[in-house]
């Protein structure tokens, strides 16, 4: 091997030793999560669990100036482009009410429900050319497969309107891509349809993701979707030499070097040309069901479950980069626990955030009755005595945070 080479070979391998050590954080995120939410420290809790390696490979064709619409699945994908940190992630999680904290929205918004500004807070443009993007996250499913078409449309617009040419700071020629995510289920749904039929018809940079877990909740696909396969019915939209339509492609959801070429490929051609691409990413798992709200193994059977194990995309990235000579067990290994120490630490701090303003407002409380009560109860009660002796009920309330 020449020196050239070699050196190529160190940064291939570096990257997917990095890409690797996103996958375990990612899924320590969601595992530790879910603990928060069971424990009672936050109120509920869905999470990307399962689909780490596809959104790995996705964020690595996502530049600057394009735009993700996506769901509550894509925690992996906003933690590969720079949109979210883990420590932002728990602190959505905690429905912290500090901007700075949850900056997608201040607590207010369901967790993995992510948002970047278009604008600064004197309602001027940002540049949006320079950044990477998402369109906040909708409770609907399905409800971000039309604003979808729109970003997509816009980078059309862009491209062929003249006297929008000058406006750089939103468009470089209409050569933004809109990343969007659905779940399998949600593809049954009339936003999916419209939106398809739209972006063939129209012929404009969407490039849909869907990530096939076989079940919407506890519904499985074959009493959700026609045929048992989204790609398998949208055959008669894909594209021809002479007529409109979609690019499709087919990948596993665990297969690492698959989804990185066909991603490429994919999204390389929609931002040249705006031919709309479709990825049905099949053979994804969900390891811990569908939100805290539910326990799978109600629903799933031992063989799906036995399946899932198998085929966890961070254990086949795992075998991947072992067969392929890339790392070895010890250095695999090391990751793992790092991952695990790095995102405990995250979430201690999302937490001591979320917590130590509540605690400082629950040192006043005692003082606050006190001076309630004075006001209600004029008189010679113990008003003299401190505060903090007077109420020991109230305390010992202050006393628990
Ligand atoms: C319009 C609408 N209907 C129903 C729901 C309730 N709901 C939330 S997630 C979900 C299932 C989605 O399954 P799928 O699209 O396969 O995504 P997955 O969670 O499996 O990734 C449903 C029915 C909702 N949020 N919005
Ligand atoms: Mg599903």
């Amino acid at each position: 091997m020449n020196k050239e080479s070699q050196l190529s070979f160190e940064q291939f391998r570096k990257e997917v030793l990095n890409d690797y050590r996103l996958a375990c954080e990612s899924r320590e995120v969601s595992l530790l999560a879910r603990k928060e939410v069971l424990t009672g420290k936050a109120k509920f809790g869905i999470f990307g669990d399962g689909k780490e390696v596809a959104q790995i490979a996705m964020a690595k064709y996502f530049n600057p100036g394009d735009f993700r619409s996506g769901y509550y699945r894509d925690q992996t994908f906003a933690f590969a482009s720079g949109i979210a940190d883990m420590e932002q992630f728990f602190s959505q999680l905690y429905a912290d009410p500090d901007i700075e904290n949850d900056p997608f929205s201040a607590g207010r918004q369901m967790n993995s429900h992510f948002a970047t500004p278009n604008i600064d807070e004197d309602g001027n443009w940002l540049p949006l050319t320079a950044m990477k993007n998402t369109a906040t996250d909708m409770a609907p499913t399905a409800a971000q497969m039309p604003r979808a078409l729109g970003l997509a449309y816009a980078s059309k617009l862009f491209r062929e309107v003249e006297d929008l040419k000058g406006l750089t700071h939103l468009s470089q020629n209409g050569n933004e891509v809109c990343f969007a995510t659905i779940g399998d289920a949600s593809t049954s749904e009339g936003h999916f349809w419209e939106t398809i039929n739209a972006a063939g018809v129209l012929q404009v940079p969407l490039a849909v993701f869907v990530w096939d877990d076989g079940y919407g909740i506890s519904v499985p696909r074959k009493h959700q979707t026609t045929k048992g396969s989204i790609s398998t019915v949208l055959e008669g939209f894909r594209k021809s030499e002479d007529s409109n339509g979609w690019d499709i492609y087919n990948v596993k959801g665990w297969d690492y070097a698959g989804m990185c070429e066909a991603f490429e490929e994919g999204i390389r051609k929609a931002r040249e040309t705006h031919v709309p691409v479709l990825f049905h990413v099949e053979e994804i798992t969900q390891p811990q069901g569908h939100s805290t709200s539910g326990s799978h193994e109600r629903y799933k059977s031992k063989e799906r479950l036995a399946w899932e194990k198998d085929f966890d995309c961070n254990l086949k990235f795992r075998q991947w980069l072992i067969s392929n000579a890339l790392a070895d067990e010890a250095i695999l290994h090391e990751i793992e626990l790092t991952a695990k120490a790095v995102v405990l630490e995250a979430k201690k701090r999302a937490w001591d955030k979320y917590i130590t303003p509540i605690k400082g407002q629950c040192r006043k409380l005692p003082d606050c009755y006190r001076r309630l009560l004075k006001r209600v109860m004029p008189g010679p009660i113990l008003w003299h005595v401190p505060a903090r002796n007077w109420w020991p009920t109230v305390n010992r309330f202050a006393a628990m945070y």
